[in-house]
């Protein structure tokens, strides 16, 4: 059970594991800056060999307008999409940017990404992203879902390093494209996407349909010459990423509190694997390169994120996924906090001892982890 030293709310509510439940290790933890400190007590350890994962340092690298999505590049470069605009979640006035953050850097400064001038900045109201780095020329192409007038499209960029520029290729639109939340790219003009809701309307998205509450979300295989629904019957589809093998996708179903496993096909079909319980209202997923674990943005207290309260704000945690494909994944917490440092995180990345903290529309953090 997790210990907010400076009060917090309750924890989230349960959920059933649909087919594998995994040792679900709360290691502790400390999270301190000059204000605050937080702890983490184990819930249950039944793998001590484990150890502890120190969060040693944070550092905040943006203001208020959120950092929903992130992805890091072999190098340490990470890419921020900012200022979502989500209908029923709280939101800044800012325009939606693009960032990158170099972390290998000491200076920790996140840089604006110059847009080209025929792109429409007004309407620019960035989400999901993914980056594919093209094996035959290591162009980078940048993924971004964007909702401008709340309709859903996804805009491919191609990332200039020599002066922190995109260079916007095209805008993908689609029929099965309606309620796009995030993406995974699997080629220079291919990606699987999920659709959170059924309705893409504001009102209907934002009220009607999570009061119905029915499981009509899905996942869909998109290329120029082949769109179709690969996945659905999920409550709200949200992250989705890709094992460094590229063999099987990762889907986060924040309401049914589960990241989905699928096989991929020469067809690009998906054959769902297994179901991984994770116990949290958890977000955007990202995989770690080298050794295949995965690291979510969740959210402990989903209600707090929708009825916002600056008084009462809501918290932020860290999944660390590790063996997903045993019999017996580790699903670790690695940092919890009462919303006083960073409220409704919504992804988290690691690269080179350093962790990566997003949210929905507050700052964004990076620890030193031990
Ligand atoms: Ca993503
Ligand atoms: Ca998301």
């Amino acid at each position: 059970m997790c210990v907010r030293v400076a009060g917090g709310g309750p924890s989230p509510p349960g959920s059933s594991s649909k087919t594998t439940s995994p040792t679900v290790l709360h290691s502790k933890i400390w999270v301190s800056n000059s204000r605050t400190k937080y702890s983490c007590d184990k819930k249950k350890n039944k793998n001590k060999h484990l150890g502890h994962i120190t969060i040693n340092h944070v550092t905040i690298v943006f203001a208020d307008y959120g950092s929903e999505d992130i992805t890091i590049l072999e190098d340490g470069l990470a890419f921020i999409t900012t200022g979502l605009k989500y209908p029923g979640l709280p939101s800044s006035d800012v325009t939606g940017k693009i960032f990158s953050l170099d972390l290998q850097d000491s200076r920790l400064k996140p840089v604006e990404l110059r847009m080209p001038r025929n792109f429409d900045l007004e309407s620019f109201n960035p989400h999901g992203l993914s980056v594919y780095v093209d094996p035959s020329d290591d162009t980078i192409y940048l993924f971004v879902v964007s909702h401008p007038r709340h309709n859903s499209q996804v805009e491919l960029f191609r990332f200039v390093e020599d002066d922190h520029s995109l260079v916007h290729l095209k805008t993908i639109k689609h029929d099965l494209l309606y309620s796009v939340n995030d993406i995974v790219a699997v080629g220079v003009d291919s990606f699987y996407a999920t659709n959170d809701h059924y309705f893409s309307h504001k009102i209907l998205k934002g009220f009607v349909e999570p009061f119905l509450a029915q499981p009509w979300a899905n996942v869909v295989y998109y290329s120029p010459e082949d769109v179709k629904v690969v996945s659905q019957g999920y409550y709200f589809a949200n992250g989705i990423n890709i094992s460094p093998d590229k063999r099987h996708i990762y889907m986060v179903d924040t309401f049914d509190q589960n990241v989905h496993v699928f096989e991929r096909k020469d067809d690009n079909t998906l054959v769902s694997v297994k179901s991984v319980d994770v116990d949290s209202l958890c977000d955007n997923v990202e995989v770690d390169p080298e050794t295949g674990d995965l690291w979510l943005g969740c959210h402990p207290n989903g209600w707090k994120v929708l009825m916002f309260d600056p008084k009462d704000p809501p918290g932020s945690e860290v999944l660390h996924i590790q063996n997903i494909h045993s019999d017996q994944p580790v699903v670790k917490q690695v940092f919890a906090d009462n919303g006083q440092v960073i409220m409704g995180s919504s992804v988290a990345a690691t690269h080179a001892g350093k962790l990566l903290i997003g949210t929905v529309f507050h700052k964004a953090l990076v620890c030193d982890l031990e």
